[in-house]
């Protein structure tokens, strides 16, 4: 099953370039941490949004023995709309298959936006798993339901945050984001999030992140999990809903963030801002408030 994808052509298979060789020489000692799981999701790799060169540096600064991708890792929407891949975004999925080839357990969880990979759960594409959910079960023995989180959309009565943010409005604010903060880097101001702070500010919107967080999470511990790792809103946060461990990975269009597993179980929010990462817990606890 692992291996059905692999025939498929020799670029999953391709013999590692030479930089890539370099930049892995590099990867175990930048920082000197290995982690045990890593969770990313919303990346959104085939639009002018993702934030692939971050990411990329972000990949390179933390191995792990699971790496998951909790789902719109092809942002497979957008690409049928207008075709845009550049380079960077290349190198990303470069990264995660030579990830998997090297040992590292990848397991891929399909979104809404590359729901078309959900046609190929149960198959293995160049060493990744593609499955509908997946359960991790962390070093201290805590068991974790990990989906994408779009299944909830529908439960959800009144989904405002998507009315007021159409996927329209929604791509303008990101356009709008990058012209911002490549002025703000010519000035020397560090990169700035506008999107993600319109959504903190906007009530509406927080009322329908507490009623996707609550779902989610009321769901996981129907299914007797301890918590929940998913994605899909964009908006990093971990914490405790009525007994149930509530972990969203956030994005790399935004905000830049990952959950990561440490070698003893504990759990903890980044936000890589190259060099090193900053934990998220206190700028995000103000907007959960
Ligand atoms: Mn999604």
């Amino acid at each position: 099953m692992r291996a059905a994808f692999d025939a498929l052509g020799p670029w999953m298979n391709d013999p590692m370039a030479p930089e890539d060789a370099a930049a892995d020489a590099h990867a175990p000692q930048a920082g000197g941490r290995k982690f045990r799981a890593v969770f990313i999701s919303d990346l959104h790799l085939g639009t002018p949004g993702c934030q692939a060169v971050a990411l990329l540096d972000f990949l390179k600064h933390h191995p792990s023995e699971h790496l998951y991708l909790v789902g719109d890792i092809v942002d497979g929407w957008q690409l049928r709309r207008k075709w845009f891949w550049p380079q960077a975004h290349n190198d990303v999925v470069q990264k995660l298959l030579r990830r998997a080839r090297k040992g590292c357990r990848v397991v891929l969880v399909p979104g809404n936006h590359d729901e078309f990979a959900r046609a190929f759960v149960g198959h293995s594409f160049g060493g990744i798993e593609v499955v509908a959910d997946a359960v991790h079960t962390t070093a201290d023995g805590r068991t974790l339901w990990v989906t994408h989180g779009d299944h909830f959309d529908g439960v959800i009565q009144c989904a405002k945050w998507l009315a007021y943010l159409g996927d329209n409005l929604y791509e303008f604010t990101l356009r709008l984001n990058r012209h911002l903060n490549t002025l703000r880097a010519r000035m020397g101001l560090p990169y700035w999030s506008l999107s993600a702070y319109l959504k903190g500010k906007v009530k509406t919107a927080l009322n329908y992140v507490t009623d996707f967080e609550v779902a989610v999470a009321a769901e996981a511990r129907r299914r007797g999990h301890d918590g929940v790792v998913c994605g899909h809103i964009h908006r990093a946060e971990m914490r405790d809903i009525g007994g149930t461990l509530y972990c969203n990975d956030g994005d790399w269009v935004e905000s830049h963030t990952a959950l990561v597993e440490h070698l003893d179980g504990r759990l903890e929010l980044l936000q890589w801002t190259a060099p090193g990462p900053v934990a998220v817990a206190d700028s995000y606890a103000e907007v959960a408030a």
